[in-house]
């Protein structure tokens, strides 16, 4: 029996409920992963107790230095795995890491260029209630609405139209080679900083599956726990003339003390991204897509742009005659977890959008391959068909737990 079970059975029974769900469904969210279990291990570390504001070897309080050694190990880990000439590994998550790029490179009401949320950016990428669109002059982007892909010669002419302080590629809903070259080349004519947020996409720009604009972007933001398959945290990458202004931004600009046990599963993650199994996985979490894709096509469900180069994978519903939002339940209630989405041009709201997304890194971390995806496209298929029929649902929920059996994560 575990300690937890014994000194406090309430919140055990919600992780083993936690746990089952997570066993026993078909985990599509595109930015949710399985980590490893060296990954867990570091993280439910002592290290969590230490408080160690400062960066290695300049640290306000004593008893560092075994923390020193798991900070630069995971420092000098991302450093090799991107090609990054400076990293801070200290941002909490996501949101703090892009806010202390607005803190260190622009100032108040400052401009910057950025994606609509609607068209597949973040939140912190301009959206008007979120801090970014409220301190700062967000010029917004889109996609081409035929295409339904970047446009490079509009953001060109807007870039040098609007003369932004700041460019920022890199999104959470873009199906897409992201191109970073195009990017850094309209920076360099606008004279603007060059920042990507590759969240979704690490794993694969660690890996070449997708261009990594780490050696030559002036800033590269990044989640560690989506395709990179670490823990729920964040890191900054930069040019060594961006080191300290970045550095200054993190502590003592935005955050008090680092958590020292995440950071040591950050350093767990970067080996475990380092070796041939996990150039093996990114590249079967691509295959796997495209196969998803290529099933649901011909389930009759529509993918934004027309497949995918990547991870994920948007679907339009707007010709299925359904709500995503109903959708997204009942495919829960068959074991299927994905996420309402907006799609581009969206005639919806974002409670009630026209898309789901979905990804294949959580069930590529399971083992499953071309022959499963096929499988899962066939089941969304029914269900996207039929979501009120309760019979389908049961049935479908059966098979999903049976083909879960066959691909265990945690024994
Ligand atoms: N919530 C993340 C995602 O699902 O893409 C972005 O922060």
């Amino acid at each position: 029996m575990s300690i937890l079970s014994e000194k406090d059975p309430e919140i055990y029974k919600s992780i083993q409920c936690e746990k089952e769900r997570q066993m026993d469904g078909i985990e599509l969210i595109a930015s949710e992963n399985y980590v490893s279990e060296a990954v867990l291990e570091a993280m439910g570390s002592i290290m969590t107790n230490k408080y160690s504001e400062g960066y290695p070897g300049k640290r306000y309080y004593a008893g560092n230095e075994c923390i020193d050694v798991a900070e630069n190990l995971a420092i000098d880990r991302a450093k090799e795995l991107f090609g990054a000439a400076h990293v801070n590994v200290q941002p909490l998550s996501g949101s703090p890491a892009n806010q202390a790029v607005y803190f260190a490179l622009l100032e108040r009401g400052d401009s910057f260029m950025g994606l609509d949320l609607d068209m597949g950016g973040h939140i912190t990428h301009g959206l008007k209630i979120n801090f970014s669109g409220r301190y700062y002059d967000h010029i917004s982007y889109g996609v081409d609405k035929e295409t339904e892909m970047l446009d490079m010669d509009a953001i060109r002419k807007s870039a040098k139209e609007k003369k932004p302080k700041m460019i920022l590629s890199g999104y959470t809903a873009y199906p897409r080679e992201v191109p970073f070259k195009e990017f850094r080349e309209i920076c360099d004519e606008v004279g603007a900083f060059c920042w990507a947020d590759i969240a979704h996409i690490a794993g694969l720009c660690a890996t070449g599956y997708h261009e990594n604009p780490v050696p030559y972007f002036d800033v590269v933001t990044t989640t560690t726990h989506k395709t990179l398959r670490g823990p729920r945290a964040a890191m900054i990458m930069c040019k060594e003339e961006f080191a300290a202004k970045i550095d200054k931004a993190i502590f003592p600009g935005l955050q008090g003390g680092p958590h020292d046990h995440i950071n040591a599963a950050k350093a767990v993650a970067f080996k475990e991204a380092m070796q041939p199994e996990f150039k093996e996985y990114s590249g079967q979490i691509i295959k796997n897509a495209k196969s998803l894709g290529e099933e649901l096509q011909a389930q009759g469900i529509r993918l934004v742009s027309g497949g995918t180069d990547n991870h994920l994978l948007l679907l339009d519903l707007t010709k299925t005659g359904q709500r995503a939002k109903h959708l997204v339940e009942q495919l829960d209630k068959a074991g299927i977890c994905t996420n309402k989405n907006t799609i581009p041009y969206d005639t919806g709201t974002p409670w009630d959008p026209n898309g789901i997304r979905i990804g294949t890194p959580a069930l590529t971390t399971r083992g499953m391959k071309e022959s499963e995806m096929k499988m899962v496209g066939e089941w969304i298929g029914q269900v996207v068909k039929s979501p009120d029929d309760n019979a389908l649902i049961e049935k479908v929920n059966a098979e999903v737990k049976e083909l879960c059996q066959q691909f265990i994560i945690y024994k």
